[in-house]
């Protein structure tokens, strides 16, 4: 916060010394500063219209897309989705784009901010190793969509190359506490979701809309475990998202909160109170809301199945003092049964999935309760909490195919869990120790 007042603070002097009233430019050029996701660059505030400088630079690399699988992604500063762009309206825009000397296809960007042919799209067509610039002037303040418009189109986009440029409105954007970028899209493998190693592209499967993987952040688990996002009771938290698509459209929800305000479809128009907001691919939205009780906040693609089983799923832990005028809820076991430490981390991690009694949910979470598969292998359940578990599996004579994501939780906290779920619910009282769990993890 402190920085960024004094950042505001010297953006106002300058402009103060260099701008008069209108809107011509008169200060230096000035490199733009672009940020990985989940981060966004600091707010334009009072500043007047400029000549920015972005220099972008394409970057094809393999990464993960999940635990143990990987992808050739093809990136936009070498991020999925793309550095985020953060301008100001009536600024002019001095595009520096860069095709990596290394990469194995031309590129190009075609930003949806731009007046002009393609976005950008010809002006900027690269081979490897190429550069190109271009200039534009912001016109029309919202949030939009950048993306690779080299064909053919629909890989380069699956592949990963999108993002989103933001152009402020005059005075910016109201001041919040937290700002984060969010952005949605559909990934097709040839091998199912969750099948290990390297992944091609499925073209076949990309035409057909049938995704393997729909993703925020171009990776499962981007926004979870040690990745979640935080914000503190009593803080307003400004969510930019984005959809690149290259085929689905997104009902961004978060489980836990109402929107406050939705810039719908990123742009100027603000709808209140809103539950769940369609973004379409290619597409973005602003929302806006004001943390009030603490607790996890779950974003998701209400399209659920995406969120379940193909990984567009986020955290947001939301920490500070609970206002039972807001919400409260009863807590009967703890008052029968002694309280375990395994109990809170259950409670924190596991029974968003798992249920409060380890009940599951039919066809969905199997459940820790009374569990066959728990019961019969204390390592196989350490290795699902460590590391995730997907695929076929049977619990109780009952066949689940779904995902569990890795949990991010150190040994202690494991063993604490597992003890405890083994302790509880008709289950076989086995005891994890945090050295069982160490054991495991170097395997
Ligand atoms: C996002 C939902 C989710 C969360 C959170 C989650 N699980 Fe799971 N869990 C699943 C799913 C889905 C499966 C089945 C995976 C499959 O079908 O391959 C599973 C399977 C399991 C299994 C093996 C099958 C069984 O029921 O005995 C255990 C044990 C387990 N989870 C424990 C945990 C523990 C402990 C935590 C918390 C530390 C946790 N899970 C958190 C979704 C989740
Ligand atoms: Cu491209």
């Amino acid at each position: 916060m402190k920085t960024r007042h004094i950042l505001l603070a010297t953006l106002l002097i300058g402009t103060a010394a260099c701008t008069p009233a209108g809107e011509g430019i008169t200060t230096e050029p000035e490199l733009a500063v672009l940020t990985a996701p989940p981060m966004v660059p600091p707010p334009v505030g009072n500043r007047g219209p400029k000549h920015l400088i972005v220099e972008l630079e394409v970057i094809e690399k393999e990464m993960e897309i999940a635990d143990g699988v990987t992808y050739q992604f093809w990136t936009f500063g070498g991020t999925v989705p793309g550095s985020f762009i953060r301008t100001r309206v009536g600024d002019t825009i001095e595009f520096r784009f860069k095709n990596a000397a290394d990469s194995k296809f031309p590129h190009n960007i075609d930003l949806h901010a731009v007046t002009g042919p393609g976005g950008g799209a010809e002006a900027t067509f690269a081979a490897p190793g190429q550069s190109k610039t271009f200039t534009f002037k912001t016109l029309n303040p919202g949030l939009y969509v950048y993306h690779c418009a080299t064909a053919p189109v629909g890989m380069h986009i699956a592949n990963g190359m999108y993002g989103l440029i933001l152009v402020e409105p005059e005075g910016g954007l109201p001041p919040v506490d937290r700002e984060y970028y969010v952005m949605q899209g559909d990934f097709y493998t040839e091998g199912e979701f969750g099948m290990p190693g390297l992944q091609p592209f499925s073209q076949a499967k990309a035409i057909d809309e049938d995704a393997d993987y729909v993703l925020f952040n171009g990776r499962v688990g981007a926004l979870t475990g040690d990745n979640a996002l935080t914000a503190e009771v009593g803080e307003t938290v400004r969510l930019f998202v984005g959809n690149g698509g290259p085929n689905l459209v997104s009902s961004f929800h978060v489980i836990g909160e109402i929107f406050d305000r939705v810039y719908t479809e990123g742009g100027t128009s603000i709808h209140d109170n809103v539950q769940t907001t369609l973004v379409p691919a290619g597409g973005a939205a602003i929302v806006e809301y004001r943390v009030d009780v603490p607790g996890r906040l779950v974003l998701v693609d209400h399209s659920i199945f995406r969120a379940f089983n193909k990984g567009a799923i986020g955290i947001m832990n939301v920490g500070g003092a609970a206002d039972t005028t807001i919400f409260s809820a009863a807590h009967e076991t703890a008052v029968q049964e002694r309280v375990h430490p395994g109990k809170t981390v259950y409670d924190r991690t596991c029974l968003a999935c798992h249920g409060s009694e380890g009940e599951g949910i039919a066809g969905i979470f199997p459940p820790v309760a009374k569990s066959d598969y728990l019961n019969a292998d204390k390592n196989r359940a350490i290795d699902a909490v460590l590391h995730g578990l997907s695929g076929p599996v049977t619990v109780n004579g009952i066949a689940y195919n779904n995902a569990m994501p890795a949990q991010g939780l150190n040994d202690q906290d494991v063993a604490a869990v597992l003890t405890f779920i083994y302790s509880r619910w008709d289950n076989n009282g086995t005891v994890v120790t945090p050295e069982d769990v160490a054991a495991r993890r170097r395997n």
